[in-house]
């Protein structure tokens, strides 16, 4: 049973993907994303997690120097409003996870799990956090036909064969973090069978990061197209990562999640 005591760490996520490429867009979304991962660390947020990559199914691809120009700038306006903060980068580059550590970051939110043969060496030389998700397939195909034999034994295999990858290219254990992708090239049943036995990924002995917030899985359950209506959904995730021991959720909504994980800890 893990500790009922221990609240997971909550991930607040700020996406930045703006919707002009103009230097007066440019500007207004990186002010927008600032501002909105300032109102999230006050909500209670313990790390933000700062993404300028859309990986969703059919999201328009954007150039690694575009990416780093989205990010970059959001990293530097929080780290000087909040220089205690925690700020992660989601990227499958290197080239953006080394800029956005230069700019302030200190974890490095990979969703392909290293599929940059860079990705590993630079976590290492800079002694950081990794988080290791499994995908399958790419983003623009993924949820065309996914397929598994066996989805829970299938996804821990490939996140410790990727655990080891990274230690063998000199990352230390205890920097590498392991997630199961929910809604990454999976059907509806299997981000069910995912969450329901996540102690299957909690037993591999990394700590666990779970993504389900506002997700589509969520969406069909509920019949709620719209993602900002999928709040319960993403909260009955945030408890059940908690029941299995999970040590981050990544989150929209960071003061509901904290206070649902509060009060159901106190409870217990
Ligand atoms: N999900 C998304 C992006 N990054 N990183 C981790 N570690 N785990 C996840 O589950 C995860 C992630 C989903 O991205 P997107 O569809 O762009 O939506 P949003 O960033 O708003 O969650």
């Amino acid at each position: 049973m893990p500790d009922a005591t221990q609240l997971p760490v909550i991930w607040g996520i700020v996406n930045v993907t703006p919707d002009s490429f103009s230097d007066g867009g440019r500007y207004a979304d990186t002010e927008t994303a600032v501002a909105h991962g300032l109102v999230l660390a006050a909500d209670g947020a313990d790390v933000l997690d700062i993404g300028g990559e859309s990986t969703r199914p059919g999201a328009t691809p954007v150039s690694i120097d575009e990416e780093i120009a989205r990010v970059v700038p959001v990293i530097e306006g929080l780290a000087a409003e909040l220089p205690e903060a925690t700020i992660s980068i989601d990227t499958r580059h290197a080239a953006v996870a080394e800029a956005a550590l230069d700019a302030g970051a200190t974890i490095v939110n990979d969703v392909s799990a290293g599929s940059d043969p860079a990705m590993f060496a630079l976590a290492a030389r800079h002694d950081v956090d990794l988080v290791l998700m499994h995908m399958l397939g790419q983003p623009q195909t993924m949820q065309a036909d996914p397929r598994y034999d066996d989805v829970v034994a299938e996804v821990a295999g490939y996140l410790q064969a990727r655990r080891e990858a990274a230690m063998a290219a000199g990352v230390r254990d205890e920097r590498i973090w392991i997630d199961p992708g929910i809604g990454f090239g999976k059907t509806l049943d299997h981000n069910l069978a995912l969450l329901r036995d996540l102690e299957a990924l909690v037993r591999l002995g990394a700590p666990v990061l779970l993504g389900a917030s506002r997700k589509t899985f969520l969406g069909r359950l509920t019949e709620r197209p719209e993602p900002s209506e999928r709040l319960a959904g993403s909260l009955a995730c945030a408890l059940r990562a908690l029941e299995a021991g999970v040590r981050a959720v990544r989150v929209h909504d960071v003061r509901e999640t904290r206070e649902i994980l509060e009060v159901f800890t106190r409870i217990r």
